[in-house]
């Protein structure tokens, strides 16, 4: 539907709460929605029949939120998802926490009791509000049902503005089955707050003009981007700034697609785990970080980039900025906005700086081909089980330009976020980076296949995610999506297995899994499944997964055992590792 049209659809006369929830929804032209239902919210859910809107029923609260916030991540539009009172409302927590901490833009709608009994022990009755509010950018109380569109229209603003978030409407049952007599002005909604980012603010001139002229002396300058560069779409002021200006581009696991990984000066994943781009900061004279928050991992905890650095930080919430390290140079706005001014800013000594930069950049194609070599052995790995280099550069030969990689937290995240290549800028690489919490990939998957129904998806997750997801299966068939989903089958909760392995002298405690045959499991439950042991079987069984439109397929993956062999080997793991230090 167009704004247009959207616009002329202002309805009006006496409804209820849940009704003019539902309308306000439509004017802003959200997309399918995630939920799972109980008496509070019923009225919401029939004017949803009522009025041909899409809902998906999930098992799992939490897989909602999460669902929504992929949908969000793929659409830059907010996700919206709903729990009833009590565990439904806190089912929600984990997933609102992820878009929180990702700066995700989403409306999540929470049942609550009946005013005129709470505190009665109402069943499922629990302090909700103060359980939720942590965990979202703003919750809401909606205390009148008149001012459910206003309310709304409240939390669009919010979910969409500064760095995006979600939004939580917290609905009392009388105030969702109220009624109240709407006028047509009541709903309206701005457009402008339907996407994010909703509105760009610009760094200070200043402070612009301090920051280009540091840039332009460097000899070596480097840009790390993290996920606000998606957040602000601000793939092609990056590229052109880049480019114009000679400056190498590493980014952390949400920034991955700030530029392509194939880009020429694309140096790939930096902090914890690395191919070039750690010794690439070591050697660097100065650093422009951008829509990055130089958290644990981005900073190999902290150690990383080092203070003598001269270091630009562009970020749209002023806060972050010097929290983790100091900044030579502030600049608060959004990220787009700052690239563009600094390309300005710079615009009349690009060539110079180009030329001066020829042979810092030419080292770029060398360190790479250096890494590649080191890690060829793994990357075209025969062996079996199967090694996670080897999957990876599958992964990379059979996904199409256009594809999305929705990534779980735990080595399947690492992993990709290391060695997996996107071939475009954009939302090609989606991890849970902001909670990283296991489980993310399946309801992730489904939530970003819905949002790109033409777009070949795919979830890599562990087993153990996958195991706190199973059910999540029934809904992705029923909702016929086409998504692949790859299951890294290590037999263990291989994280914890490979710190008990590194730390406690292989002590292990509750880090073993049975083995399952999930490809079985999926065909058991209507999906397709395919097996692969060998790993000379994995592009077909990619391949078949890719083909299938109309269901989904779980490719199950025998991967390596050696609780010593499950980190991303291709790093540079051999630290000593104390008592006490985590090494991933
Ligand atoms: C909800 C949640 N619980 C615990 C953790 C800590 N954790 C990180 S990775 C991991 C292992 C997960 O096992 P699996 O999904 O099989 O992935 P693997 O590491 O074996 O590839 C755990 C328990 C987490 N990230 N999230
Ligand atoms: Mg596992």
């Amino acid at each position: 539907m167009t704004d247009i049209d959207r616009a002329s659809n202002r309805p009006s006369g006496r409804m209820n709460g849940g009704r003019a929830l539902a309308e306000m929804l439509r004017l802003a032209g959200i997309g399918p929605m995630f939920g799972m239902g109980g008496f509070q919210l019923l009225p919401f859910y029939d004017a949803l029949a009522q009025l041909g809107m899409r809902h998906f029923l999930i098992n799992d609260e939490r897989c909602g939120a999460f669902a929504a916030e992929a949908y969000a991540r793929v659409t830059n539009r907010p996700g919206v998802c709903d729990g009833t009172l009590g565990p439904g409302a806190t089912n929600l927590v984990t997933g609102l926490i992820e878009g929180l901490n990702a700066g995700t833009p989403m409306i999540a709608l929470a049942g609550d009791t009946n005013r005129a009994h709470s505190w009665k022990n109402m069943t499922q009755e629990c302090r909700q509000a103060e359980i939720l509010r942590p965990a979202v950018k703003e919750l809401i109380r909606v205390e009148l049902t008149s001012r459910v569109p206003e309310l709304l229209r409240r939390a669009f603003a919010v979910a969409t503005s500064g760095r995006p978030g979600p939004v939580l409407l917290d609905v009392p049952e009388d105030v969702c089955h109220g009624e109240h007599d709407f006028a047509a002005e009541d709903f309206a909604i701005d457009p402008t707050t339907l996407s994010v980012p909703a509105r760009r603010i610009r760094p200070d001139r200043a402070d612009i003009a301090r920051a280009a002229a540091l840039i332009g002396h460097a000899k070596r300058p480097l840009i790390l981007v993290g996920g606000g560069i998606h957040l602000s779409a601000g793939y092609e002021a990056l590229l052109a700034f880049a480019e114009a200006q000679s400056i190498p581009v590493a980014h952390t696991m949400s920034g991955k697609g700030g530029i392509a990984c194939t880009h020429p000066l694309s140096i790939g994943l930096f902090g914890r785990y690395s191919r070039i781009a750690n010794e690439l900061i070591e050697a660097s004279d100065c650093l422009l970080v951008v829509g990055c928050k130089l958290g644990e991992i981005a900073t190999k905890r902290y150690a990383l980039p080092p203070e003598r650095i001269p270091l630009v930080h562009l970020d749209i919430l002023a806060e972050e900025i010097g929290r983790c390290r100091p900044a030579t140079i502030a600049l608060w706005g959004d990220a787009r906005a700052g690239l563009e001014d600094l390309a300005e800013a710079l615009a009349d000594d690009a060539k110079r700086a180009r030329a001066a930069r020829a042979d810092y950049i030419g080292e770029i194609p060398t360190r790479m081909a250096g890494w590649r070599e080191e890690a060829a052995a793994r990357l075209d790995s025969s062996e079996r089980p199967i090694h996670m280099a080897r999957l990876c550069r599958e992964l990379n030969v059979a996904l199409p330009a256009d594809s999305i990689l929705v990534a779980d937290g735990g080595f399947a995240g690492h992993w990709t976020g290391l060695l997996y290549d996107t071939k475009s800028p954009g939302r090609h690489f989606i991890p849970d980076r902001g909670l990283a919490s296991i489980g993310y990939g399946l309801p992730g998957g489904i939530g970003a296949a819905l949002a790109a129904p033409q777009t070949p998806v795919v979830a890599i997750t562990g087993d153990g995610g996958f195991n706190m997801m199973l059910g999540e299966l029934e809904t992705a068939r029923r909702a016929g999506v086409g998504l692949t989903i790859v299951i890294v089958n290590n037999a263990a909760s291989g994280y914890v297995k490979a710190l008990q392995h590194a730390m406690f002298r292989g002590r292990y405690q509750s880090s073993d899994l049975v083995e399952m045959d999930y490809a079985a499991i999926a065909r058991a439950m209507g999906c397709g499944g395919v097996r692969v042991e060998d790993p000379e079987r994995l592009g077909a069984a990619l391949r078949e997964g890719l083909a299938e439109r109309s269901r989904p397929t779980v490719v199950d993956i025998v991967v390596t055992r050696d609780p010593s062999r499950m980190l991303p080997a291709v790093d540079n793991r051999t630290v000593e590792i104390r008592q006490g230090d985590r090494v991933a």
